[in-house]
């Protein structure tokens, strides 16, 4: 294993990468805070979306012995847009909201290389796995600044579920908000239920200095985040962009079959309710937990923030699904919306639109 920083130089920089020089890196300086609220122009992005393809799952675990497996994961901060005309600093890793879908097995190991390159990096970052036993699930020994040495943890997933991982530098709200997060799926031994088709998306806040919808190049705000009162609550970073008139297109099935989500909230603060307009969780396994028995045909839950949820849909008929948080306000107000379209033949005797 590498130990790229010493304790004690670790310390002092985590502690010298306080609130001053994160606001100093993204240009919210005490003059900037004067000029709360104030519209400045769009930048120009560094990619054309920041948010992951939400069918980018691996394929389920389909191996009856432990395995090693050997993950790199690479920070980079880049601006993208929100919605046209709206941009944002967003911290990701490896380039997406959320971050890569990591696949094992309960007993496997997992070999992590993590870097910061300074190319694309102003902040320190590190790695909370919520599957991992051990100081701050992997963060302690991750935490490295821009352009250091790559940090090499190595874990045994010894507890089966759906598990959040997410950057814990200090400022946490600040660097989870704005896109560092994403799951790892730990598969009991035996395995989980097969399904049709699955898909990934992360629900999480931005907390701006400038209105929801306006125009310009927004940043974090750190009153608005104290205060819990997001501008934006997204799907993987980009509003819209999966759903009928979003640059993806919404996700897709066909009848008769099952869909599973898994639904990471990231939060950094919310609870979310999430919901399948017209439709129902046939199984929802709360908090991620694959041990218990599912909840079964429900409407809702609650999902705390740091927590990923798995949901499954059963698609008998054809139309349109929304995937919602039912608190609405953050549909209808903040952006908060993807659709699952499926496609097939009708069953009247389930559902009939024309009698
Ligand atoms: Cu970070």
């Amino acid at each position: 294993m590498v130990r790229t920083i010493n304790r004690r130089e670790l310390i002092r920089t985590v502690g010298a990468v306080g609130t001053t020089s994160a606001l100093a890196s993204y240009g919210v300086s005490a003059q900037d805070d004067e000029d709360e609220g104030e519209s400045r122009p769009a930048e120009e992005p560094d990619v054309d979306t920041v948010a992951a393809d939400p069918a980018d799952v691996p394929d389920p675990v389909d191996w009856n012995e432990p395995r090693r497996h050997e993950i790199e994961i690479e920070t980079r901060e880049l601006v993208a847009e929100v919605e046209s005309g709206v941009t944002y600093p967003f911290m990701t890793f490896g380039g997406e909201i959320p971050g890569p879908f990591v696949r094992v097995r309960e007993g496997d190991v997992v070999h992590l290389t993590f870097t910061v390159p300074d190319e694309f990096n102003a902040d320190i970052h590190n790695m909370d796995f919520h599957a991992v036993y051990g100081p701050g699930g992997g963060a302690e020994d991750t935490t490295i600044a821009p352009g250091d040495e790559a940090a090499e943890i190595e874990f045994t997933a010894r507890y089966p579920g759906a598990f959040f991982y997410h950057c814990a530098p200090g400022q946490h709200d600040y660097h989870i908000g704005s896109g560092m997060f994403g799951t790892i799926l730990v598969e009991p031994q035996e395995g989980l239920p097969e399904v049709d088709r699955e898909y990934y998306l992360g629900q999480h806040e931005l907390y701006t200095d400038m209105a929801y919808g306006e125009e310009g190049h927004h940043t974090f705000d750190f009153d608005a985040a104290a205060d819990e009162n997001p501008t934006y609550v997204l799907f993987n970073g980009e509003q819209g962009r999966f759903t009928e008139d979003g640059d993806y297109g919404p996700l897709e099935a066909d009848t008769e079959e099952t869909v599973r989500i898994y639904w990471a909230n990231a939060g950094p603060n919310l609870v979310s309710g999430p919901h399948p307009i017209g439709n129902v969780w046939t199984r929802w396994y709360e908090y991620g937990d694959v041990v218990s028995e599912p909840a079964h045909y429900v409407e809702g839950a609650a999902l705390p923030a740091g927590v990923t949820g798995i949901g499954e849909i059963d698609t008998p008929v054809p139309g349109p699904i929304s995937l919602v948080d039912h608190a609405l306000s953050r549909t209808v107000r903040k952006g908060l919306l993807a659709q699952l379209h499926v496609e097939g033949d009708a069953d009247y005797e389930t559902f009939d639109p024309e009698t």
